[in-house]
């Protein structure tokens, strides 16, 4: 873990992170989840000044969750949705700080990353347009105006599609290709089965 983060930052560390993520009981854990989600949080800290009222929200919501996990010494996402469901659905409802409201944030976003890492495996060069149909694809049904708006302008600072290659640091072109075909199987996974919790508890829509 230290050794990983003297060095040059690499997105194979998120690839490596989110596949720890599920256990063989179908868990996810939430310890490479946040480091994972740290992971990307760096990455997008390195595109540039545009793009920090993004980073600050993830980092506020990673914090949230990090404080949670270590509080309650949650080791999966299961473990957390179960201890916060414990004190009934209406409560759950009217917090908001709660883990599970936090985490369907993030899971939302995890969705956009999919789609736009799928986008991006494609080879359509215009990151700029990859980007924004993600967005609208998942994150922007849950987003108010002003966000949709404010993420669009960001959208159009994202380097090319080599450039982006380039910065992922893994490699030539072809490596950076072929580790995103890796770890978009590792995030979908993630993200299945958390949305099959949420689903199973009705937490999809948690205010
Ligand atoms: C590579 C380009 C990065 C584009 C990232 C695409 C996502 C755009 C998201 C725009 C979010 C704007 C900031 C604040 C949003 C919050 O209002 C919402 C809802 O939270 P609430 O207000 O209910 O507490 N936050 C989110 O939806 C979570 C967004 C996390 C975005 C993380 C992106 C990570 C990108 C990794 C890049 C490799």
């Amino acid at each position: 873990m230290a050794a990983a983060a003297a060095g040059p930052f690499s997105l194979r560390e998120v690839l490596d992170a989110f596949r720890r993520c599920v256990t063989e009981q179908r868990e996810v854990l939430l310890e490479p989840y946040l480091s994972g989600w740290r992971g990307l949080i760096r990455f997008l800290q390195s595109l540039g000044a545009v793009f920090s009222f993004i980073s600050k929200d993830a980092v506020s919501k990673v914090a949230l969750l990090e404080a949670h996990r270590q509080q309650h010494r949650f080791v999966s996402l299961q473990a957390l949705v179960q201890h916060e469901l414990a004190a009934g659905p209406a409560a759950l409802r009217a917090r908001p700080d709660s883990g599970c409201r936090t985490v369907l944030r993030l899971h939302r976003a995890l969705r956009w990353l999919q789609l736009f890492l799928e986008g991006l495996r494609s080879g359509e060069p215009r990151t700029s347009v990859l980007c924004t149909d993600a967005y609208n694809a998942s994150l922007a049904e849950h987003h108010p105006w002003v966000v949709r708006k404010a993420a669009t302008v960001a959208f159009c600072a994202l380097p090319s599609r080599d450039a982006f290659l380039e910065i992922m640091n893994v490699g030539s072109a072809e490596e950076a290709v072929a580790m995103l075909g890796e770890a978009i199987p590792y995030i979908g996974d993630v993200y299945g089965i958390t949305q099959e919790l949420f689903a199973k508890h009705k937490l999809l829509d948690l205010p």
